[in-house]
C-alpha cells in the first residue's frame, strides 16, 4: 500500500491557492479540501458557525480560530485514508498548531504573489455559489458571459471580493502568516513560489510533488 501524501497550500486571498489545488487533486489523485469551501457550504445551510462566520467574511475578516479549528480538524479526521491537499487552513499560528497536533504534514507550498497581481485577479473573479466553481472573467472565463458554465445559473461576486473588504484581506494575511510561514521553514517542509501567473507557477509544483509521491493512491471520492 502506498504512503498517503497530505498538502497544505498557503497563500493571499487570490494567490491561486483554489487553483492549483484542483490541479492538483487531479494531476495526483489528491483530494481538495478547501476551509472557504467548508465555511460557504455552513453559511448556505445556515448552521450556527456558517451565520457566525458570514459576519467576519463580510467584513474581509479572518473568522475567529476557535469556529475554523471546529469546522476543519473533523474534516480531516474523516479522511485518515485519504490522500489530501488542505487549501486555506491554517491561516494563524494557533490554528497551525492545532493541525500538526491532529495530523503529519509532508509539503507546505507558500505562494508569494505581488499585491498588484493579486487585487487585479481578484477584480475579475466571479463564482457559481451553488457549486462553488470559480471564474475569472479574463484568465479563467465562462463560456457566456456571466452564466455558469454546467448549469446555466448566474454567476455572482462574492461579497469578500469586493474592493473594500479585499484590501482588508489582503493586509491581514501578511501579519497573520508570517509566524505560520516561518513555523513551517523551521520544520522543513515549507516550498515558496512566486511569480505573476499560475502557469508559470505549476510545472515547478508539479515536478517537485512528482518527485515525493511518484505512487499516490488515487482518491475514489475524487471524481473530476
Ligand atoms: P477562501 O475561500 O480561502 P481566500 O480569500 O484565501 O478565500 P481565494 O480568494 O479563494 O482565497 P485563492 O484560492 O488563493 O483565492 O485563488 P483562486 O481562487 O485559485 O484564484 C483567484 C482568482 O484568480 C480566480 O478567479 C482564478 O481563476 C484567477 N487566477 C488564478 N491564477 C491566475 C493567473 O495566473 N492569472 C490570472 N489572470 N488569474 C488567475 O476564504 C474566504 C474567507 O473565508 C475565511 C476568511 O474570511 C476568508 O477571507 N476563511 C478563514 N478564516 C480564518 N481562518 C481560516 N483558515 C479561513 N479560511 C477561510
Amino acid at each position: 500500500m502506498s504512503k498517503l501524501f497530505r498538502a497544505v497550500i498557503m497563500g493571499p486571498p487570490g494567490s491561486g491557492k483554489g487553483t492549483i489545488s484542483e490541479r492538483i487533486a487531479q494531476s495526483f489523485g489528491l483530494t481538495h479540501l478547501s476551509s472557504g469551501d467548508f465555511l460557504r457550504e455552513n453559511i448556505a445551510a445556515n448552521t450556527e458557525a456558517g451565520v457566525l462566520a458570514k459576519t467576519y467574511i463580510e467584513k474581509g475578516l479572518l473568522v475567529p480560530d476557535h469556529v475554523m479549528t471546529r469546522l476543519v480538524l473533523p474534516r480531516l479526521g474523516e479522511m485518515t485514508r485519504y490522500s489530501w491537499v488542505l487549501d486555506g487552513f491554517p491561516r494563524t499560528l494557533i490554528q497551525a498548531k492545532a493541525l500538526n497536533s491532529s495530523c503529519d504534514l509532508d509539503m507546505v507550498i507558500s505562494l508569494n504573489i505581488p499585491l498588484e497581481t493579486l487585487k487585479e485577479r481578484l477584480s475579475h473573479r466571479w463564482i457559481h455559489p451553488a457549486s462553488g466553481r470559480v471564474y475569472n472573467m479574463v484568465f479563467n472565463p465562462p463560456r457566456i458571459q456571466g452564466v455558469d458554465d454546467v448549469t446555466g445559473e448566474p454567476l455572482v461576486q462574492q461579497d469578500d471580493d469586493r474592493p473594500e473588504a479585499l484590501v482588508t484581506r489582503l493586509r491581514h494575511y501578511k501579519d497573520v502568516a508570517k509566524p505560520v510561514i516561518d513555523l513551517y521553514k523551521s520544520m522543513g517542509i515549507l516550498h515558496t513560489f512566486s511569480d505573476t501567473e499560475t502557469d508559470q507557477i505549476w510545472p515547478y509544483i508539479s515536478s517537485l510533488i512528482s518527485n515525493k509521491i511518484p505512487t499516490v493512491r488515487p482518491d475514489p471520492r475524487c471524481t473530476s
